[in-house]
Formats: structure tokens, sequence, C-alpha cells
């Protein structure tokens, strides 16, 4: 009999600057391959104050501005994946947040030359996680 506890989630977003180069598939693939699970999906644009939601940490950042202006700049798809260990294992698929550093064969790495038009954002931790599944699928929880 199997005493697991149900498989993590974490919070995907596929960025505006993913959906225009047309790369969504190729990120989506990359997650299937790998073995997890798409519980939910959506696309969107975010509005200001969605933006400032989600990035509640980063609001008050210099690099916020700008970051909210891309963020807002269209379409994104928001994703929520589970898996064994999901949180960790993505935050590893994707790589370091400066696409210019991100190690070959991460998401960023091998796709993004950008410290801002990175492509992707993935839950950090399993609070965060919990806060941003919470925000955008709120039927989820
Ligand atoms: P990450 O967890 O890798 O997405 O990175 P952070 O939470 O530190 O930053 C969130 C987003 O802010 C990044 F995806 C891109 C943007 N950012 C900048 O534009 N400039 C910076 O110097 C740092 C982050």
């Amino acid at each position: 009999m199997s005493s697991s506890s149900p498989d993590e989630r974490t919070l995907v977003l596929i960025k505006p600057d993913a959906v225009r180069r047309g790369l969504v598939g190729e990120i989506i693939s990359r997650f299937e391959r790998k073995g997890l699970q798409v519980d939910a999906m959506v696309q969107r644009t975010l509005n200001e104050d969605f933006a400032d939601q989600h990035y509640a940490e980063h609001v008050d950042k210099p690099f916020y501005p700008p970051l909210k202006t891309f963020m807002t700049s269209g379409p994104l798809v928001a994703l929520v994946l589970s898996g064994d260990q999901v949180i960790e294992v993505v935050r590893g698929m994707i790589g370091v947040t400066d696409g210019r550093r991100a190690a070959a064969g991460t998401i960023r790495g091998d796709l993004s030359l950008s410290n801002r038009e990175n492509l992707v954002h993935a839950s950090d931790s399993v609070d965060s996680a919990k806060r941003e599944i919470g925000l955008w699928f709120p039927e989820l929880v």
C-alpha cells in the first residue's frame, strides 16, 4: 500500500516574449517530456494590478517598472504543473534568471539572452507556489 503524499505543485508562467516568439509548445513539451503533469492552463494578458500582486516581493525594486511593462505587454500562458519535487525540478529546468548566464540545456540557457525577457517564471519555494497558485488558480485551492 502506498503512503506517499500527493505530488507537489508549482506555478509556471510562459511569459509574453515566449508567446511572441512561438515558443509555448517548445516549453510545455520540455515539461511533458520530463514526466510532469499539466494540471491547469490558461492564456491571459496581465493588467498592472495583477502584475503587482504576482511580483509583490519586487514592486519596490529598481528593475520592477520595466519588468511590469514587459509582463503586461501581451498574452502569457499560466500553468500549474505537478510531479515529484516539481518546484525544484522546474527551477533546475528553467535555469538562473539571466539567460546569458543560464546553463546550456536549460530553457533560459538555450533560448534567452536577457535578464528580463527570460521566457518563464516558476515558483521558487513551497510557500511561493502556494501563494501563486492561489492567486492564479483560486479554483484549485
Ligand atoms: P527568477 O526567480 O529567476 O524568475 O528571478 P527573480 O524572482 O529574482 O526576478 C523576477 C523577474 O524579474 C525575473 F524573471 C526577471 C526580472 N529581473 C529583472 O528584470 N532584472 C533583474 O535584475 C532581476 C530580475
